[in-house]
């Protein structure tokens, strides 16, 4: 089933200049960007994007790194992108990671993990319509696509 998913590259993986390796992956793979906006997050939508959180231990350094340099902001569809997108990125805990993940080959620690991408269609949902309106999303066609999909 073709889906979106909410995807951002967080402030080490920019500072880090990791940005080109990072999104060659998902291009390499045959997913498809289809919107992307580099932000510096302020500390109330970073509240509101890890709002389940709230309460942890880890809230007030979490939204700490958040806001802490630019963010790169993405919407990456495919068939299965959510799932597809949740096994390029890895574990939560970058030492735990399977190596060849994005976390396992770039990352050492929790609170440096790199990436998020949203873990459930409602999530992806919630998150999209948190970081871009609807009119932000491209809806293209490549010729690619053929070579990609059955
Ligand atoms: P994931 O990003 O893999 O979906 P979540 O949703 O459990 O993981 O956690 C969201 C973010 O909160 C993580 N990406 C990480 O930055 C931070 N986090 C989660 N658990 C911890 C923890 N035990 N210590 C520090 N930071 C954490």
């Amino acid at each position: 089933m073709m889906e979106r998913s909410f995807v951002m590259l967080k402030p080490d993986a920019v500072s880090r200049k990791l940005i080109g390796r990072i999104l060659s992956r998902f291009e390499e793979k045959g997913l498809k960007i289809v919107a992307l906006n580099f932000l510096q997050i302020d500390e109330d939508l970073a509240k509101t994007h890890y709002g389940e959180h709230e309460g942890k231990p880890f809230f007030k350094d979490l939204v700490g790194y958040i806001i802490s340099a630019p963010s790169l902001a993405m919407v990456i569809e495919g068939d299965d992108a959510i799932s597809v997108i949740r096994k390029i990125v890895g574990a939560t805990n970058p030492k735990e990671a399977d190596l060849g993940t994005i976390r396992g080959d770039f990352g050492m620690d929790t609170g440096r993990n790199i990436i998020h991408a949203s873990d459930s269609p409602k999530s992806a949902e919630r998150e999209i319509d948190l970081f871009f309106n609807r009119d932000e999303m491209c809806d293209y066609e490549v010729p690619e696509d053929s070579w990609v999909y059955e």
